[in-house]
């Protein structure tokens, strides 16, 4: 039997609270990122079920086709900003719908081109700031665990916030290159009881 994965219905319309239909989804749901491993682009290179928001020109986020000369953590695509400017942020966005009480492992693999450039993501669930990952030109693996504390529709509604930024040197372009790829996040197992 395959396992149920939350990817098969479309995110939570971001700024909405989640339906009884979408949370009883959530609830039975063995990954609750909506392609975390960026393979669903458009023809322009949008993320399926990402958003981006920034204030600045300088960075933006796309739906990247890794070359096999520097392949994708998984599949032919990763997610990719590209900052042109020292200190420039970019927010990579989706909206959750998680299972009241349930804990969750989250984990994301990240890169970046030249450690010079020294890129940062920082992943932030419900305002609730998880880890920040500054990797080397590898894919690392970076991982904290989440608890949905409330019971209400309210806390089965939040989102996922990538904060981006570089402030570091760019390449010979004055670009500076942070990778992510299969961005997960799965109910935990055996959850303690006396951690409730
Ligand atoms: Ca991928």
């Amino acid at each position: 039997m395959l396992p149920f994965f939350i990817s098969e219905f479309p995110p939570r319309q971001a700024g909405e609270l989640a339906t009884e239909e979408q949370i009883r989804a959530a609830c039975d749901a063995r990954e609750l990122i909506y392609d975390g491993g960026f393979e669903m682009s458009d023809v322009f290179e949008h993320a399926a079920g990402w958003n981006s928001t920034t204030d600045s020109v300088a960075i933006y986020f796309y739906d990247y086709a890794a070359p096999e000369s520097s392949p994708a953590q998984s599949g032919e695509r990763n997610g990719r900003v590209i900052s042109s400017q020292s200190g420039a942020r970019i927010r990579v966005s989706q909206a959750l719908t998680l299972c009241p009480g349930t804990s969750y492992d989250f984990s994301a693999y990240s890169r970046q081109e030249r450690t010079s450039s020294e890129c940062s993501a920082e992943f932030v669930i419900g305002g609730q700031s998880l880890f920040l990952a500054q990797p080397g030109t590898s894919w690392e693996f970076g991982s904290e665990r989440y608890t949905v504390t409330g019971s209400d529709a309210e806390a089965a509604s939040v989102d996922l916030d990538i904060i981006f930024v570089c402030i570091g040197s760019g390449d010979d372009d004055g670009s500076r290159v942070i990778d992510i790829d299969d961005v997960s996040m799965t109910p935990v197992e055996s959850p303690v009881d006396d951690e409730k």
